[in-house]
């Protein structure tokens, strides 16, 4: 015969019983339904709840909390705990989506401008106008080691390495005129001063103006990828809605 694992054995009672499963606030989450009944949530019942046949009041699926990390068994409710499956979806929130986060992507970070290099960053709507980000979120990470364009203010408002189809007017690199990720990321919005109010929207687009062959005509394109808030708060959960390629550097909004 063979023999199941105690803790494999909990959890296939506990996903049989899943629809039973009550998730309650961790605080009162001692109470089990047998208390409910009037019989003060003993030790026996603890007992008839690790053998799955009563309802628990378990944080299933809730690892904030769980008191314990992985899968395992609460020892005075005998609920069984399991973080949420990797890839398990983001739940969009229901606010807007003013920001977003340019994430560098670089294989290879060597030089003294490591990364992804971004001169601005536009919101396309989906009137045909343009409007470029002006904040930069201090949420944002971007390293000054090794890094000689780590001014992030080089990245807000309209593009400037370009003057008159030159790039940095067919002179050297100016670093600073754009900033160069280093392997960290930047989020930025669009609102504000002669902006307006200005919410990120299916249909709208995304333009990042990386430094490279796609708007110079000249340099490597680096990798980079986008993302656009779930929500109205900087330090929220971003939805990635594309990545920028060589020749490709425009990212449509869309899945929001
Ligand atoms: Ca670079
Ligand atoms: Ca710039």
């Amino acid at each position: 015969m063979k023999t199941v694992p105690l803790t494999l054995l909990l959890c296939l009672l506990c996903a049989c019983g899943a629809e039973e499963i009550v998730y309650q606030d961790p605080d009162t989450s001692k109470s089990d339904v047998s208390d409910e009944e009037g019989d003060n949530g003993d030790t026996q019942d603890n007992s008839n709840d690790r053998d799955g046949s009563n309802t628990q009041d378990c944080p299933i699926n809730n690892p904030a909390a769980c008191p314990f990390p992985g899968i395992t068994v609460d020892p005075d409710t005998g609920c069984v705990c399991a973080p949420l499956p990797e890839d398990e979806p983001i739940e969009p929130s229901s606010g807007a989506f003013r920001f977003v986060l340019i994430k560098d992507e670089a294989r290879s970070t060597q030089g003294d401008t490591p990364g992804a290099d971004i001169d601005a960053i536009g919101l396309i709507k989906s009137n045909g106008v343009e409007v470029f980000a002006i904040t930069f979120s201090d949420q944002s990470a971007v390293s000054c080691d090794s890094n000689a364009a780590c001014d992030t203010a080089a990245l807000l408002g309209p593009p400037d390495v370009i003057n008159n189809g030159d790039c940095f007017d067919s002179n050297g690199v100016d670093t600073s005129l754009f900033t160069s990720l280093n392997e960290g990321f930047a989020i930025v919005s669009f609102s504000g001063d002669g902006n307006g109010d200005q919410v990120i929207e299916n249909g709208d687009a995304i333009h990042v103006y990386e430094v490279g062959a796609t708007e110079c005509g000249r340099f490597d394109d680096d990798p980079y990828s986008v993302s656009v808030s779930v929500s109205d708060a900087d330090n929220g959960a971003f939805i990635e809605v594309g990545r920028g390629a060589v020749g490709d550097n425009v990212i449509e909004v869309s899945g929001l």
